[in-house]
C-alpha cells in the first residue's frame, strides 16, 4: 500500500516536471470581461482591476473590447466567449436591450452573466456591479453645473453613445433634478453624443460652442467626453467663460483642473470597479451568491458587499460613493488612476 502511494506520488511529480504548465492552466475556469471599446484609459483601468481580482483568486481572466462602442461588435465577442466555454461573462453594455438574445444564449450554455459599469436589462443579467448610486450622480452633477453657472443660464451635456445605459440613467436623473424649483433658471439646451471617441467628442464640443455662444457649463458624464471638452475650451482660450464638469479620470484631467477649465469633477476608482466585478463573478460561479437581494459576499481587499435592489427593477452591487477632485487633491490622484 505504502509502495503504491509512493509510486503515485512519483508519477505526479514527474508529470509536473515534463508537462508544460499550460496543460494544468487549461483547466482553470476562465472569467471574461467585455468593455465598451478599446482606446479608453478608464476602460483599461477597469480591466486591470478585474484581471487582478480574478488572478488573485487563482483563475484566468480574459479581457476583451471591440474597436467601436456598438452592441453588434460586443455580440460577436460574446459569441466567441460562449464557444470558449468561459465560466462567466462580465459585460459593460453598449446597449441596454440589444444584447439580450446573445446573453440569454450564454446563460443557457451555463455561463454566469452579469453587467458592470454600464448595465444590461435585468432579464439579461444575474446582477449589476454599479460604481456609485445613479440618482446621486445625477443630483451631484446638476448641483455642480448650477454652482459653476451661478444658478442661471445655459448648460449642455456631452455624453458617450446615445445607447450607453450608464450615461442614459445618469442623464435621466439629471433631468429629474433640473425640474426642481431651485434649478428653474438653468436651461439644458442640448445633449450631444461624442460616442466615447476622442475626435467625435472634440467635434461635438466645438459644435456646442458654435451653436450656443452663451453656454456657461458643459457636463460630460464620461471620462472621454470631459477630457475632450476641457481640451477644446483650453485650446479656444475660453477657460472661465465656459466651464466643464462631470466624470473624469484624474490622470487625464489634472492639467484642466490646474488651468481652471474644470473647477472640479467626480469619479470612483475604476480599478476597484473591475476588482469588485472579479469577486462578484467568482461568487456567482462558485454558487456563493445567486444575484438576489440580500446575497452577501467578501470582495478581497474591498471587504464585504450585499446585493441590493437596483432602480431598474433588477439587482446590483454598489461600490460606494464617488470622490470629488479639485485643485487641492488632483496632484495626488493623477498618479493613481
Ligand atoms: C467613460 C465610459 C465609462 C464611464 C466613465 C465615467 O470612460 O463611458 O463607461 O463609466 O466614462
Amino acid at each position: 500500500m505504502k509502495k503504491n502511494i509512493i509510486a503515485v506520488a512519483m508519477i505526479i511529480a514527474i508529470m509536473g516536471m515534463i508537462l508544460p504548465a499550460s496543460v494544468f492552466a487549461a483547466d482553470k475556469p476562465k472569467y471574461a470581461i467585455v468593455f465598451k471599446n478599446t482606446g479608453n484609459p478608464y476602460g483599461e483601468k477597469q480591466l486591470e482591476g478585474f484581471k487582478a481580482g480574478i488572478e488573485e483568486q487563482g483563475y484566468e481572466a480574459i479581457l476583451r473590447a471591440p474597436d467601436l462602442p456598438t452592441a453588434e461588435a460586443q455580440i460577436q465577442i460574446i459569441e466567441q466567449l460562449i464557444a470558449q466555454r468561459v465560466a462567466a461573462i462580465c459585460i459593460v453594455g453598449n446597449d441596454y436591450d440589444a444584447l439580450q438574445p446573445v446573453l440569454t444564449k450564454a446563460t443557457k450554455a451555463g455561463i454566469k452573466v452579469f453587467s458592470l459599469d454600464s448595465s444590461v436589462n435585468p432579464a439579461s443579467r444575474l446582477t449589476h456591479v454599479n460604481q456609485a448610486d445613479s440618482e446621486k450622480i445625477g443630483q451631484t452633477l446638476i448641483a455642480a453645473a448650477s454652482d459653476m453657472a451661478g444658478g442661471k443660464g445655459e448648460i449642455a451635456i456631452l455624453s458617450a453613445t446615445s445607447q450607453a445605459s450608464n450615461q442614459n440613467i445618469w442623464i435621466d436623473f439629471m433631468k429629474k433634478e433640473l425640474a426642481k424649483p431651485q434649478y428653474a433658471n438653468l436651461k439644458l439646451v442640448k445633449i450631444a453624443y461624442g460616442d466615447d471617441l476622442r475626435d467625435k467628442s472634440v467635434s461635438e464640443t466645438e459644435a456646442l460652442l458654435r451653436s450656443y455662444p452663451n453656454l456657461k457649463v458643459i457636463i460630460a458624464p464620461t471620462t472621454v467626453g470631459i477630457a475632450a471638452a476641457a481640451k477644446v475650451v483650453t485650446d479656444k482660450k475660453l477657460v472661465g467663460k465656459v466651464l466643464i464638469t462631470g466624470l473624469g479620470l484624474p490622470s487625464e484631467m489634472a492639467e484642466y483642473i490646474d488651468n481652471g477649465a474644470c473647477p472640479y469633477m467626480f469619479l470612483w476608482n475604476p480599478i476597484d470597479v473591475g476588482y469588485l466585478g472579479a469577486y462578484t463573478g467568482v461568487a456567482l460561479v462558485t454558487g456563493k451568491i445567486k444575484g438576489a437581494v440580500g446575497d452577501k459576499f467578501a470582495a478581497g481587499r474591498l471587504g464585504n458587499y450585499t446585493i441590493t435592489k437596483a432602480p431598474d427593477g433588477g439587482t446590483e452591487v454598489l461600490l460606494g460613493p464617488p470622490f470629488k477632485f479639485d485643485k487641492a487633491n488632483i496632484a495626488d490622484w493623477k498618479k493613481v488612476y
